[in-house]
């Protein structure tokens, strides 16, 4: 992560990283999504409030447990959770031990996908799960969300919003702004391009544009990492202990050790070596 990233995430509360992927990448994953369609399901957990500019006709679509679809769908996936070109982010925003913190899930949306209510935590109160702070030329954060694009988005199309800056920001966030019903001015709908990058804070202020773009659809990989010391999602067994830990390489299986810090696996920047110092602050 280089000065100028880190001026932009530390001001901004996210980030876009272009070309993360490689084209081989982005297609393995498609390939995967592509064969996989059946297991597509509505997002029930979205939820637009009272807010009429929010609205759709249907929810947004919602791929989960990709880790353990059947072989080789599942391995795409895998592989993308230790990547090596997003290893050097996390080392900056969480130092060095960080976690999966639930397991992978696509987000899909066509024409007519309603949104979803603009949350984060902000800094208006100490969120021990979700925060940003800067001490001694470091920032650290609670969760953040590192969101790979597996097709384009134009800003306009829908999709990933955010208030950039939000994360530092210390009044609650009114109703009418969090419905995207007033000051639509400072929600920004990242551009990117299929095999980018965008990562951002949990405390910052996002959610989710309805669907404008009848040329193209929305499909976007989130995968959520936290600092080893916290774990913020439910479906702590499920992402900590599954079945198949033996299938995975021991950077994989370093990612899903629960939150502590005495002996740690830590995953080198190779993306495959794994040391355990007694401690690494
Ligand atoms: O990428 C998006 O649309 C926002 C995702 C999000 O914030 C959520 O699903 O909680």
């Amino acid at each position: 992560m280089n000065e100028r990233e880190k001026f932009l995430f530390d001001l901004q509360g996210f980030l876009a990283v272009k070309d993360i992927l490689t084209p081989e990448e982005v297609d393995a994953l498609n390939a995967a999504v592509d064969a996989n369609l059946n297991k597509q399901v509505e997002d029930d957990n979205s939820a637009t409030g009272d807010s009429k500019t929010l609205a759709g006709t249907h929810k947004r679509g919602m791929f989960s447990g990709m880790l353990s679809w059947p072989k080789p769908w599942c391995q795409p996936f895998r592989d993308i959770i230790v990547h090596q070109k997003a290893i050097p982010y996390l080392d900056a925003i969480h130092g060095r031990g960080w976690r999966l913190d639930h397991s992978p899930f696509i987000l899909t949306s066509d024409p007519g996908t309603e949104g979803l209510l603009l949350h984060g935590a902000t800094n208006h109160h100490f969120f021990g799960a979700a925060y940003h702070i800067y001490t001694n030329g470091q920032m650290r954060c609670g969760m953040v969300v590192l969101q790979y694009q597996l097709a384009d988005v134009e800003e306009g199309d829908g999709g990933l919003c955010v208030i950039p800056g939000s994360h530092k920001a210390n009044f609650p966030c009114p109703q009418e702004i969090r419905e995207w019903e007033a000051n639509q001015e400072i929600v920004y709908n990242v551009p990117a391009k299929a095999g980018d990058m965008i990562i951002f804070n949990e405390a910052t202020i996002h959610g989710t544009l309805p669907w404008k773009n009848h040329e193209r659809k929305r499909r976007s990989l989130l995968v959520r990492y936290s600092p080893k010391y916290l774990h913020y999602a439910g479906g702590y067994y499920d992402v900590t202990f599954p079945e198949w830990v033996d299938e995975l390489t021991e950077a994989q299986r370093a990612l899903l050790e629960p939150p502590y810090i005495y002996n740690r696996p830590l995953i080198e920047e190779d993306g495959e070596t794994v040391v355990r110092p007694r401690v690494e602050y």
